[in-house]
């Protein structure tokens, strides 16, 4: 990569697998921009696909955030994303795909409208109306009005969340699984600083601390329920200190949404 080459990120601001690939941007220290796109139709703005994320450098794009993240510490070698050692390595992929497969299905869970449990209605409701108020708030062309009050139906409709949680759903409640995720982290940070008892965070560390601060900062209902967890909380903070944002960096929730700060 030259150092004068563009680097984009084609993201919807409530997307997990996007903030993933955003925390690895901020780590790495580069310049580069979000374009949130238009969720009714991603493919007229995406490089290709349809799939969000795509990360975008000069001419080059790439979907699919951990391939993306080993790719990127191929263009840019300072601050890598994965060790060098094979053990330690296989580590990181290990948590990371523990993160796809259950820290990210337990946040479309939390917020997955079922229409036929009133009980859960309670929790899901406000978060899937707060998640469409915020892609209203930053979809790069506007957004059609009246879209965003649609947002639990539409959550309620899309496969691919379908697909994440009729899983889980058989086993336990949204909330029971969530408690169960949060345990499991906060023991797999026991006596450790990073995910995979490294000196500085890798790949591993920024999926994960990415599921927990994103839906924090977007001010999602019930998802400041990490803070009752000592490592977590103190590794939240920890993994923040290795991101930092400016005008060339943008947050991974930029401030028109009034992201929570992580004063705790
Ligand atoms: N494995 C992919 C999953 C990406 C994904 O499912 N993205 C969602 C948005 S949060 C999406 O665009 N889904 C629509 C689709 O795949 O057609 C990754 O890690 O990036």
């Amino acid at each position: 990569m030259t150092n004068n080459e563009p680097v984009t990120l084609y993201a919807y601001v409530t997307s997990p697998y996007a903030m993933k690939v955003h925390s690895f941007l901020l780590y790495k220290q580069i310049p580069f921009q979000v374009y949130y796109v238009n969720p009714t139709h991603p493919e007229r703005e995406l490089p290709f696909g349809r799939s969000i994320p795509v990360l975008k450098i000069g001419q080059k794009a790439r979907n699919d955030s951990t391939p993306i993240g080993l790719w990127l510490d191929q263009c840019i070698s300072e601050r890598p994303l994965m060790p060098a050692q094979v053990a330690v390595k296989n580590r990181v992929l290990t948590i990371d795909q523990w993160v796809s497969e259950h820290l990210i299905p337990s946040i479309f869970f939390s917020v997955y409208p079922k229409f036929f449990q009133p009980s859960s209605l309670r929790q899901c409701w406000p978060a899937a109306m707060q998640l469409g108020r915020c892609v209203a708030q930053t979809t790069h062309h506007g957004f059609p009005a009246g879209l965003r009050y649609l947002w639990p139906l539409l959550l309620n409709r899309a496969a691919f969340i379908r697909r994440l949680i009729e899983p889980l759903a058989a086993k336990k409640t949204a909330s029971e699984h969530r408690k169960s995720v949060l345990l499991t982290l906060e023991n797999k940070l026991q006596s450790k600083s990073f995910l995979a008892d490294t000196e500085h965070p890798t790949l591993a560390d920024l999926s994960a601390w990415s599921q927990i601060v994103g839906p924090y900062q977007l001010n999602l209902y019930h998802m400041d329920d990490f803070l009752n967890f000592s490592n977590i909380r103190l590794w939240v903070k920890r993994v923040a200190a290795y991101l930092p944002a400016d005008t060339n960096k943008p947050p991974l929730v930029p401030a028109i949404l009034n992201p929570r700060e992580l004063h705790f």
